[in-house]
């Protein structure tokens, strides 16, 4: 088994956000907004149900899904698209260590992929050849 995802996390790191909101299309002014944000990680397992919070002081992006099941996502407040987990099914899963997920719709190749390393939460969010690397520390408070 993994270790676990789950808990409180406080970005420490975030390279190459602005790559990837561009090919996203995000508008300069948003991205002006969200290379600001200090970004947390809220990571909940109910079951097999798997509930990730990105939390900001702008806009909260959450969405949930069960690993190894087929959903479909908006990414209501990014940049608004429809995304499906996979195009049969099955693409959110653990390959090793790592929670990856496949985002298959408008944008080619785009996709992310969380672990731990080191006592941290890891994130790569990469579209089109633009990977966004974050890197997010435990909150032991929360
Ligand atoms: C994600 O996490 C992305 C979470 O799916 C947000 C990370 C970076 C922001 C991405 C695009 C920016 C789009 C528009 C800018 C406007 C608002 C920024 C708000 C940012 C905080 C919500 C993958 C994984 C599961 O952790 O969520």
């Amino acid at each position: 088994m993994p270790s676990s995802l789950c808990g409180t996390w406080d970005m420490v790191s975030n390279v190459n956000l602005e790559g990837y909101m561009i090919t996203l299309g995000i508008s300069c002014y948003l991205r002006k907004i969200a290379q600001k944000l200090k970004q947390r990680k809220v990571i909940e397992q109910q079951g097999d149900l798997y509930i990730i919070k990105t939390i900001s002081t702008f806009r909260n992006y959450v969405f949930s899904f069960k690993v190894g099941q087929e959903f479909e996502e908006f990414t209501q407040g990014l940049d608004n698209r429809h995304v499906m987990a996979s195009e049969i099914c099955s693409l959110v899963t653990w390959e090793g260590n790592k929670l990856v997920c496949q985002q298959i719709g408008e944008k080619k190749n785009r996709g992310w992929t969380h672990w731990i390393e080191e006592d941290k939460l890891h994130l790569e969010l990469y579209c089109e050849g633009q990977v966004c690397k974050q890197v997010f520390k435990k909150n032991v408070n929360e």
